[in-house]
């Protein structure tokens, strides 16, 4: 391995992120199919890399980072060449990008889509709150229709030619939204359709189904 990156974790939409950003960006690593609630991140070893016991997790070198945001933010600014991944050199172009980023992962992962997720598929462990996960429902459709006239003016991407940290946030949040049969409005839609279409995308989809 060129770069001796390795990544742990498969099966959610946060490895997903980890693995695309790596097949985007065309690098070799190690992967260890490892899967949330397992007997293998319970043991001491993967417990030394995240305390938190939780996917995906990152190594480079003696590096070690969790939280898929972070994975791959480091990873587009690590080995990005411009032509691959949209990493913007300047103070607004990276706030511009963030925006976009935070707003991802607050506004329709934690608060709305791992809502849903904690008290339906994971209610024996979280708890139900019914109420909790209609209103997390309408917070995320509202949220991505406020969105949605953002996505696709004429642009493949969130920031024109170039996928960006951005769009490997939306379109995983887009995806799980999706297999929960939540209500996509038309240019999200279409945003997703075109993006999938990106060979990486694809074989990530492919890496991150792997037992
Ligand atoms: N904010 C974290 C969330 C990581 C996370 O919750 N991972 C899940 C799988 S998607 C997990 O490992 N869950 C194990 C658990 O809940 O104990 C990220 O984006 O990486």
């Amino acid at each position: 391995m060129a770069h001796d990156l390795t990544l742990w974790g498969v099966g959610t939409s946060r490895t997903m992120r980890a693995h695309w950003m790596m097949l985007e960006l065309g690098l070799d690593y190690e992967f260890h199919p490892i899967h949330p609630r397992t007997a293998e991140t319970q043991t001491a070893e993967f417990n030394r890399l995240n305390p938190r016991r939780k996917i995906p997790v990152l190594r480079h070198g003696s590096f070690v980072l969790t939280e898929s945001g972070a994975i791959i933010q480091y990873l587009s600014e690590t080995f990005a060449s411009p032509d691959k991944v949209y990493v913007p050199a300047d103070a607004r172009g990276r706030a511009a990008l963030n925006e976009w980023c935070y707003f991802v992962i607050s506004e329709l992962d934690a608060a709305s889509l791992y809502v849903m997720r904690r008290h339906e598929g994971l209610n024996q462990i979280y708890g139900e709150a019914p109420t909790a996960v209609e209103a997390a429902k309408k917070y995320f459709i509202r949220n991505v229709e406020a969105m949605a006239s953002r996505v696709g003016q004429g642009n493949p991407h969130l920031f024109g030619d170039r996928l960006s940290t951005a769009d490997i946030l939306l379109m995983t949040c887009l995806d799980w939204a999706a297999s929960s049969e939540l209500p996509l409005p038309e240019p999200a839609a279409r945003y997703r359709q075109r993006v999938a279409q990106r060979p990486a995308y694809q074989a990530a989809v492919e890496r991150n189904a792997a037992r």
